[in-house]
């Protein structure tokens, strides 16, 4: 490029759209070579197929398909619509926009995250460790957007009585066992919102941040995160990967973007598409991200994690977690009973459905039963206690 010349003004939405087809054409023919999709499978022993779990380690992400019934999405869908609704109208103000005080003024962590719309906030930035070096390219967004978006909101056990179900869905929980065993620990949860033709970005990264020079390090010592999808995720707007790459180490995502011609449609990655109701899981050391959602289409994902608690146990804040903050026995044992308490709570709720057997709190289960003095114990402010890595 021509030294003097100017920094190219930035797309509008509709020119962001038109310039990824080509790239999201080459993302659906790469996600239909590597498939790693299809609906959750167990073996006789109730264990997630070994298939499964085989492809899962070799491409570091894998799609279940249909996981939510529709009942449950419907519910997932009230309750995280209703937060929405009542979410400040702004990043400084404390009503909604009924004129209702907004929700969570009296939650430790305030549960909502604005940005501009169609921006990147922590590309380029040393924020969350510094983890996103490179900043996606922000559009500029349709005339009459308003000033700011929501893009993140937090707590959704506590929030969201479907929400603190979802987290006790035995589905789920023994694909946390398969994937980092019995004794598996929490990470954190967030809502990821990305509003039609206004969503931010979400900049290439991989998501772990204190063992990547551990003597012991592997590629599953980060853990994974799951993605509850309450809507279609499309090309236009759901994650994509780059498979493979959980185990090659840190990645170089300056470089890659450099040798990519200083573009961030990096060439490899995966469209991770689904419909309402799927489920995805990515290890956390799999290079990802979201571009700005210039498309129709909006995506709410309920984003939340699992370790191994080796990982975790005797580690110190990091990412959103103050750095002070040690993960003791007491500490995961605290946050791991967010898991007990969901457990019981969607118990409560689907009566026929087999309950998962989560082995830490094994004889500690009447302890752990939904109530208003649990909740109050274990969910209240539960994200204060989250174990980040
Ligand atoms: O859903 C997205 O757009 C981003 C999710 C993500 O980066 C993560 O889960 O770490």
């Amino acid at each position: 490029m021509n030294e003097l010349s100017a920094a190219a003004p930035a797309p509008t939405r509709a020119e962001h759209a038109a310039g990824m087809a080509a790239y999201i054409a080459e993302g659906e023919r790469l996600g239909r070579a590597a498939g790693n999709r299809g609906p959750v499978r167990f073996d006789a022993n109730g264990q997630l197929h070994p298939d499964i779990l085989e492809a899962f380690r070799e491409q570091g992400f894998y799609v279940f398909e249909g996981v939510i019934d529709p009942g449950e999405l419907e519910a997932l869908r009230a309750d995280a619509n209703n937060m929405i609704d009542r979410a400040p109208v702004g990043p400084h103000a404390d009503l909604d926009a009924q004129g209702r005080p907004a929700l969570g003024q009296d939650f430790a962590l305030n549960p909502y995250t604005f940005i501009k719309p169609l921006s990147d906030p922590w590309g380029g930035t040393d924020k969350l460790g510094g983890r996103h070096p490179s900043q996606m390219t922000q559009p500029a967004p349709d005339a009459g957007a308003p000033e700011d978006v929501l893009y993140l909101m937090r707590g959704m056990c506590q929030a969201m009585p479907a929400g603190l179900r979802l987290y006790g869905h035995p589905q789920l929980l023994a694909i946390a066992e398969a994937i980092n065993g019995a004794d598996f620990v929490p990470f954190n949860d967030a809502i990821f919102v990305k509003q039609p033709g206004l969503g931010g970005s979400v900049a290439w990264h991989q998501d772990g941040v204190t063992h990547w020079n551990a003597p012991n390090w592997d590629q599953g010592i980060h853990g994974f995160n799951f993605q509850v999808q309450l809507y279609p995720s499309t090309t236009g707007n759901c994650l994509w990967v780059v498979p493979g790459t959980h185990k090659q180490g840190r990645v170089d995502i300056k470089q890659l973007i450099a040798d990519n011609g200083g573009s961030e449609r990096l060439p490899g990655a995966v469209p991770l598409t689904c419909q309402a109701g799927d489920v995805t899981i990515v290890n956390r050391q799999c290079l990802h991200g979201s571009f700005a959602n210039t498309s129709p289409d909006l995506r709410i994902s309920l984003t939340f994690g699992f370790h191994r608690r080796a990982s975790v146990l005797g580690q110190s804040g990091a990412l959103s977690v103050e750095a002070g903050d040690v993960y003791d026995e007491q500490r995961v044992f605290e946050r791991s009973a967010v898991i007990a308490v969901a457990i019981d709570a969607r118990q409560q709720h689907f009566t026929a459905e087999t309950p998962y057997h989560y082995q830490p709190f094994t004889g500690l289960e009447d302890a752990y039963r939904m109530s208003d003095e649990t909740f109050k114990r274990v969910i209240q402010d539960y994200n204060l206690k989250d174990l980040a890595i």
